[in-house]
């Protein structure tokens, strides 16, 4: 389809990015998020690092013994465990932000999605790169957080534009600049070419994308089967028909946050959630859908999680209803609650849609 403006965005070293942005004193420091396993001691593996910790070496997926190794001459230097619930609430918030800017928007994972802006930007490479500096702009005004966008006609090309220049970074690739954009790239940055297939076409003096693209689909079909052969063959020319499609992070339609405080008073937990609830709302509104479900979420002062839901006897879009049944819950809830509560979240679910402006399948 001719004529399509995509945008991949990708947020920048994105757990380390989310603990700095809760502690800005860790900035000047090098970071490394670390998943323990449950061997204890320093076995596991890093999750990510902080750009300073990867000038020292730290990486994606490396030891934490090896890390440490390579910061071990850096005493302030920092390893962190993760905390996976505040990485989602980050993500949540800043999805949210990204969505407004797009007229489809596909989640596909925590700290990336793709958005189709064809149709506000008519068509127009500067409005693409205006959009894009301020949904940059927006994310870091309003959450301190930083990311790269691409740019092009299709999800393949965008996707590796938003790999070309990190952290904060911003390339835009137009269709007549494709071809020359990609040759000099490693063929490994393909996405889906790992390791292997890269040792494979290195033994065939094949490095760039640019040799690779020297390559016929019959050859490429021989080695790889003709799924994978086409689609390296495609990209290599830089071809990709996949739309973006509609699709939400799966838990898109909840809002969590982190109170100021610890409680369990009930009207300091009533105003947050009033909040929560018309946050919540406007993507409700936003997506014509109509929900049956109601919950409510207290992740506890010992980190524990707590939920209490309600179903309605009929589907509906109602701010009124919603806030009701939630002050409610929350009532019932307070009754017999011991801890006092750290993070406070609300979601709907049970989803239906109206007059078949959604696509019901994308709830799913
Ligand atoms: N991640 C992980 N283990 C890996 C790779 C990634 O746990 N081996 C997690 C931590 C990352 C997040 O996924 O923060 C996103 O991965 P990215 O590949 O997008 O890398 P980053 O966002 O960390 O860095 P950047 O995008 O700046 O290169
Ligand atoms: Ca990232
Ligand atoms: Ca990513």
């Amino acid at each position: 389809m001719a004529g399509r403006i995509i945008f991949h965005i990708d947020f920048d070293y994105f757990y380390a990015q989310c603990e700095e942005i809760r502690r800005p004193e860790l900035k000047t420091r090098p970071v490394a998020v670390c998943v323990y396993s449950d061997r204890g001691g320093d076995s596991g593996a890093i999750a990510t690092a902080n750009y300073l910790a990867r000038k020292y070496g730290v990486k994606s997926g490396m030891p934490i013994k090896f890390a440490k190794k390579k910061l071990e001459d850096i005493p302030e230097s920092v390893f962190l465990p993760t905390d996976f619930e505040y990485y989602t609430e980050t993500s949540e918030n800043a999805m949210s932000i990204i969505r407004n800017h797009a007229d489809v928007f596909e989640y596909v994972g925590r700290d990336e999605a793709y958005l189709d802006v064809t149709n506000r930007t008519e068509q127009d490479y500067k409005k693409a790169a205006h959009l894009a500096q301020q949904l940059k702009n927006s994310l870091r005004t309003s959450m301190k957080l930083s990311s790269t966008i691409g740019i092009s006609s299709n999800k393949l090309v965008s996707k590796i534009a938003s790999d070309y220049k990190k952290p904060d970074g911003l390339t835009i690739v137009e269709p007549h600049e494709i071809e020359s954009f990609l040759d000099p790239l490693p063929i490994r940055s393909i996405p889906g070419i790992g390791k292997k297939s890269e040792e494979k076409f290195s033994e065939m003096n094949l490095e760039t994308i640019s040799q690779l693209r020297s390559v016929d689909v019959f050859t490429l079909n021989g080695l790889f089967g003709r799924k994978i052969g086409s689609y390296i063959y495609n990209a290599a020319h830089g071809i990709d028909e996949e739309p973006v499609s509609p699709r939400h992070d799966p838990i898109q339609y909840s809002r969590i946050i982190t109170l100021k405080q610890d409680s369990k008073d009930f009207d300091f937990l009533a105003k947050d959630l009033e909040k929560l609830c018309d946050d919540l709302h406007g993507t409700i509104v936003k997506d014509n859908i109509l929900f049956r479900s109601v919950g409510i979420q207290f992740i506890q002062s010992d980190l524990s999680n707590r939920t209490k839901s309600k179903t309605l006897r009929n589907p509906t879009s109602s701010l009124d209803e919603l806030k009701k049944t939630v002050i409610q819950l929350l009532r019932e809830s307070l009754e017999d609650q011991k801890l006092p509560i750290r993070r406070l979240g609300v979601r709907v679910s049970d989803f239906t849609q109206i007059s078949g402006q959604v696509d019901i399948t994308r709830f799913f």
